[in-house]
Parts: C-alpha cells; sequence; structure tokens
C-alpha cells in the first residue's frame, strides 16, 4: 500500500509529470485564473495526484511547483539574454508550453473573408496569458540589475551613431538595408521612424506622419532613408511603413499584399487595396526583383499598453504573417513601444528599462504574442511630446536600431554571392 509522503521527500519524474498534467487540465487553469484561489489549486493536485495513487499533500505541490517555476523562470532568462545559447532542462519544454505559450503557429489563418488581415476587431482581455508569477508570489517592481547590458553614456551614443551610420551590407556594395515595419495602427511605427531619424538629425523632428487618424482604407508604401546630418552620407538603413493615408494603416491590408511589399514587386508609394492586388497590372509593379527592392527584416511593432488588450486574432495574424516571411528566409525582430506608459520609473529615467519587471513581463509576453523568443524583442520610447532629444533615451532608440541591423545583415551573409575563386588542384 502507498504511504503519504512528507513534502520535504523526492519527487520521482512519474510525479512530477502527473503534476504538470494535471496542471495543465483545463479546470486547473480556470481556478488558478481566479484571484485567491490558489490554495485550492495546490489541493485539486494534491487529490488528483492521490487518485493515481501518488501522495504529496497541497503544500508539497505548492513548493514543487514553485521550484518547477523557478528553473524554468531561470532558463527562461538565460535564453533571452543576448549571446547566451540557448539552455533547456528536463521539464522547461512542459513548463513553456504551460506558462510560456509555444511559437507554433496553429494554422488557422487570420485573415477575413476577402483575405484582409485581422489587425482590429473587438477587444479582449484574454488575448495572451502569461503566468510566470503566482499571485502569492506578485513580481517585484524592480530587479537589482540590468538584465541586459547596457551602457548609458554619451560615448555609447556615439558609438552606436558611428556603427550604423557606416553600417554597409556585407559583400553587397551600394546595397542599403530595407526594413518592414508591421503592426497594427498607433503601435508606434511612424513614431519609431520619426525618432530614429531625430537622434540622427540631432534634434527632434517628425518626419513621418505619427499619430494621424481617420478611417481612410488607402495604404501606401513609403520608404524612409535615414540620414545623418547636412553634408553626411546617408546611413546603409531604409525603413520602410505602409502608411495609411490619414491613418487606420493596417485596416483591409492583405497577406497578398505585405508578402508583395516584402518580396520587392511594390514600387514605392504604391497604394493598397484588397480589391486591387498587387500584380503584374499594377504601374510601376517590379517583375524581376534585385537584393535592393526586396525587404531584408521585418520589426514587428507592438505597444506594451496595449499586449493584454489586443484582439485575440492579432497572435494568429502575426503567427501568420511570421511564417510566410520566415519561408522568404526573412529574419524578424520585434520593437516593444510605448514602454514609459507602462512603467513609470523608466518613463522618468529610461535606464530603468532592464530592471523594470513589468517591462520584462510585457517583452515576454510580446514574445508569445508573435511566437518569438524574448531575445528577439527590444523595447524602445519614442518620442512622442518631448521637444529635445535625451542621451540615455537616443541608446534606447540606437541600440533597437543596431539589434534590427544585425538580422538585416543576417539577410545579406545567408545571400552572400558565392564565392568563385580559380579550382585548386588538389592531385587526387
Ligand atoms: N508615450 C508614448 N507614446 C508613443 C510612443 N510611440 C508612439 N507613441 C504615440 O502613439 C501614437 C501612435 O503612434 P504612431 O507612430 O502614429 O503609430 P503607427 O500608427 O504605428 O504609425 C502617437 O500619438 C504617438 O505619439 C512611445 O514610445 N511612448
Ligand atoms: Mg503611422
Amino acid at each position: 500500500m502507498a504511504t503519504r509522503k512528507k513534502s520535504w521527500e523526492r519527487w520521482g519524474d512519474e510525479e512530477v509529470s502527473a503534476l504538470l498534467s494535471i496542471c495543465s487540465e483545463d479546470e486547473t487553469q480556470q481556478l488558478r485564473l481566479k484571484p485567491g484561489h490558489n490554495s485550492k489549486v495546490y489541493e485539486r493536485y494534491s487529490v488528483k495526484l492521490r487518485e493515481l495513487g501518488i501522495f504529496h499533500d497541497a503544500s508539497a505541490c505548492r513548493d514543487k511547483m514553485k521550484k518547477l517555476k523557478q528553473d524554468y523562470k531561470k532558463t527562461k532568462d538565460h535564453n533571452n539574454k543576448w549571446g547566451n545559447d540557448q539552455k533547456s532542462s528536463k521539464w522547461y519544454d512542459r513548463l513553456d508550453a504551460l506558462l510560456g505559450h509555444r511559437p507554433a503557429f496553429s494554422g488557422t489563418a487570420s485573415t477575413t473573408d476577402s483575405g484582409t488581415l485581422v489587425w482590429e476587431a473587438a477587444e479582449t482581455k484574454d488575448s495572451v496569458a502569461c503566468e510566470l508569477y503566482d499571485d502569492d508570489e506578485a513580481p517585484q517592481p524592480k530587479l537589482e540589475y540590468q538584465w541586459r547590458e547596457m551602457e548609458w553614456t554619451e560615448e555609447q551614443k556615439v558609438s552606436l551613431m558611428k556603427t550604423i551610420s557606416s553600417y554597409r551590407p556585407s559583400c553587397h556594395e551600394g546595397t542599403q538595408a530595407r526594413v518592414l515595419l508591421l503592426g497594427p495602427v498607433g503601435s508606434g511605427k511612424s513614431s519609431f521612424i520619426s525618432s530614429v531619424q531625430s537622434v540622427f538629425n540631432g534634434r527632434v523632428t517628425n518626419r513621418a506622419m505619427v499619430g494621424t487618424s481617420s478611417t481612410s482604407f488607402t495604404k501606401k508604401l513609403q520608404s524612409f532613408n535615414i540620414h545623418g546630418q547636412k553634408g553626411e552620407d546617408p546611413t546603409g538603413l531604409v525603413l520602410c511603413d505602409i502608411v495609411g493615408l490619414g491613418g487606420g494603416e493596417m485596416t483591409g491590408l492583405t497577406l497578398h499584399d505585405v508578402l508583395s511589399v516584402i518580396k520587392g514587386h511594390a514600387p514605392e508609394g504604391q497604394k493598397f487595396s484588397p480589391d486591387q492586388p498587387v500584380g503584374c497590372e499594377t504601374v510601376g509593379y517590379i517583375k524581376k526583383p534585385g537584393l535592393k527592392d526586396k525587404i531584408h527584416c521585418v520589426a514587428f511593432v507592438v505597444d506594451a499598453s496595449k499586449i493584454r488588450t489586443y484582439p485575440k486574432g492579432l497572435g494568429t495574424t502575426f503567427r501568420l504573417l511570421r511564417k510566410h516571411i520566415s519561408d522568404l528566409d526573412i529574419h524578424q525582430v520585434a520593437l516593444l513601444t510605448q514602454i514609459d506608459l507602462i512603467c513609470p520609473e523608466t518613463a522618468k529615467d529610461v535606464t530603468q528599462v532592464y530592471k523594470s519587471r513589468i517591462i520584462q513581463d510585457m517583452m515576454n509576453k510580446a514574445g508569445d504574442l508573435l511566437g518569438m523568443s524574448t531575445s528577439y524583442v527590444v523595447p524602445v520610447k519614442n518620442y512622442s511630446s518631448e521637444l529635445d532629444l535625451n542621451v540615455n533615451n537616443d541608446v534606447l532608440l540606437l541600440r533597437a536600431v543596431d539589434h534590427i541591423l544585425q538580422y538585416a545583415d543576417l539577410y545579406f551573409q545567408d545571400n552572400a554571392p558565392q564565392h568563385t575563386g580559380p579550382k585548386i588542384d588538389l592531385g587526387v
């Protein structure tokens, strides 16, 4: 006969596996969502385990879950740091499926009947659920150390500006890295372009149309060549935006048209409309796009203050886009904007960004929404109401640009012309 175990006793693999299975049951998940029901959740674990002939009391189940989550979070934080090797552990995948939402494409195309992408719909509160913390271990407001290394100095700003302005795609002279920004209306795409341009101009400017709003359904492809100050050469970076003429940009855009832009078929200034898909008959259609016409990296843009309330279909739209864009071997990153709206400390002092748990948590949620690891996600605070530049803010924006360029450059490396040097006779 099985005997009741003490809470400090070891858990066998089968017991942990059973615990995780119970955790993944719908009833358990529903119970977990109810505030103040933690004790009932642990009681449920204990009762359900007993039915399987496994005896651990509720407090032992609580301790075990806590330990598993801590181990998972440690591994996840490690994996999310730039440059770290991806680690795993015995229960990592199971816990990631439970807590981190796997970046798998579900296969349900999130498009409307007319084929337009779903960017806006009725708001729902449960679009993404990422439960890294229990009610009784709510996140602390601030981390002791920055979880990504950042240097907040004028020298760092100058050095990043130099790196970015001197960037030229490897093995492809004369080409610029074309980056397409994609995201819901109001996520901060135009603001990001303007902010980056402002840093290079040395003053806050509003070059990309920011925040205009109307219900216009006309959309246009617009490319912004990021320039240094007067007299300086342009940088190797072009930021492309599918702007709404008067706002409402993503409403009515089809997957077909987004892919035409990425493949380089759509000419500059191309206007999009769901009933006139980009094709051979389109004026200015680029039949055989060269490297300079194509998009080399896609940056998804999401608003940190809206992650919890984005429409349910948005995650599916992102995954649908990501699947098609990945099929074209184009790397993707994500920008998390409006971080100042979710963290007052960071709003006051942007150097707090990587110490803020709420921003870290929201970056994880953005990764979950997009189906990508957090290591691809970078936070930015765009210039929205400020009149003057701030060196720390500039550093954060420039790090985002540097991050984008690294992934754009991978495209050039992947597509480097084959070296056809003289053949060496090895005499065999
Ligand atoms: N506080 C704050 N506001 C922002 C930020 N980024 C954009 N905004 C504001 O959000 C609104 C929508 O931005 P916009 O760039 O037009 O979004 P788009 O539709 O994606 O191009 C504008 O009012 C911006 O000023 C940010 O990082 N922080
Ligand atoms: Mg815009």
